[in-house]
């Protein structure tokens, strides 16, 4: 067996649900340009932290000296149960373990895994998820795991977009597979009309500003008025383009037994939140994507979810 289809089946045996890999050369200038104008345009609010390192993110050798491939991995979290009506709603992806340290650990192991088997040689690595400066979406697109969609998120055509990405980038030259060439939306809007503030356009742009995910994850400060009512009992992030997607109706529930997941944080009452403590928040959200939020910013986003409950 070739080395990459060694390495890809490695990575499936760690509980990936994809694989796939690329080469590190930089990402194509079309990708940049809409990043730029994307920022121009002010769609990132107030997550600064996207204007920084825009070199980086489009070229894997600026995060690893001499890097030559990535190899790129999706998992899959749609969950196993339907989420209670009622409750205050935490994104999916949040009912799990904290992704970030779940996936980081699995490409640490991969990375480990090519080590071995090339003893002697020195390879290098760099682990990818989520924050650091890497135009992740874009990757995995060209390493043939499935196409960038109209509610912004990749998109296998089996597995859904409840696709978690991670990348391990290396020195170590691999043959790239083919990008995933084909756009497989058609026609569909039902992202963009399911999306509850207009953050997602007709003419493909998305507006960051008015997204729930980011209003009850990065916004600082209060969350304006208007889109208040638009949050309705969202509590920290949003599923409503990805779930409102056919490729997401038809995909299977995440195989992954050792993500652990916490069917406590789907049945949590807003007004209750109002009055925890911190031992008690972190309790409920100890190692997940929530706990960065912080109690206070919750608690802003239950009041929110109150609000809108009583009116
Ligand atoms: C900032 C950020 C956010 C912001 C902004 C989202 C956004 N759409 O940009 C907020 C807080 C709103 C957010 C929300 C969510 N996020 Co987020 N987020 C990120 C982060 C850190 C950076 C994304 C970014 O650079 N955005 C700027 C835009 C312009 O870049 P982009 O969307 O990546 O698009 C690039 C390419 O796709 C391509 N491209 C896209 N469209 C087009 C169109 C044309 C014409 C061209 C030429 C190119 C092109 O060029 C772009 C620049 O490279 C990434 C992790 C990472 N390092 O990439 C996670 C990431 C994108 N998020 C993720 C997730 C899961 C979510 C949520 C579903 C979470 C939730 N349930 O609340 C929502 C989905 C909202 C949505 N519809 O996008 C996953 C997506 C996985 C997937 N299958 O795609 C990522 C990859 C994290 C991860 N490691 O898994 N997120
Ligand atoms: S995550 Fe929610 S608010 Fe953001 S674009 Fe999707 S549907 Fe719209
Ligand atoms: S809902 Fe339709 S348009 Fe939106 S991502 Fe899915 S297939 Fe594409």
């Amino acid at each position: 067996m070739e080395l990459k289809d060694r390495i890809k089946e490695k990575a499936l045996a760690l509980g990936f649900d994809l694989a796939g890999v690329t080469t590190a050369a930089l990402l194509d200038e079309n990708s940049r340009r809409h990043f730029e104008n994307w920022l121009g345009q002010g769609c990132a609010g107030g997550m600064d932290y996207l204007g920084r390192n825009i070199e980086k993110r489009f070229n894997p050798a600026g995060l690893l000296d001499a890097a030559r491939s990535v190899v790129c991995v999706a998992l899959n979290y749609k969950p196993s149960r339907d989420i209670p009506a009622g409750a205050a709603r935490v994104a999916d992806y949040a009912l799990y373990e904290d992704y970030h340290e779940f996936i980081k650990r699995r490409l640490s192991a991969l990375a480990d895994f090519i080590a071995q088997t090339m003893a002697g040689k020195n390879i290098r690595f760099k682990i990818c998820v989520d924050s650091v400066p890497v135009a992740e979406r874009a990757l995995a697109q060209r390493a043939g795991l499935g196409w960038i969609s109209k509610h912004h998120g990749l998109i296998h055509p089996t597995l859904g977009g409840q696709l978690l990405l991670g990348e391990l980038i290396t020195t170590l030259e691999l043959p790239a597979d083919a990008p995933f060439e084909k756009n497989l939306c058609g026609d569909c809007d039902n992202c963009l009309r399911a999306c509850p503030t207009g953050a997602l356009s007709e003419t493909g742009n998305f507006d960051g500003r008015k997204c729930i995910s980011y209003l009850t994850i990065e916004e600082k400060g209060d969350i304006p008025q208007g889109l208040t009512v638009k949050i309705g009992n969202r509590l920290f992030g949003c599923d409503e383009c990805v779930s409102a997607c056919p490729y997401q109706a038809a995909a299977p529930v995440c195989a992954n037994k050792e993500f652990r997941f916490f069917p406590q944080r789907y049945i949590l009452q807003p007004g209750g939140i109002l009055n925890w403590t911190q031992a008690e928040f972190e309790k409920i959200f100890k190692d997940s994507a929530v706990e960065r939020l912080g109690l206070d910013r919750l608690k802003r986003n239950a009041h929110v979810c109150l609000q809108n409950q009583s009116s």
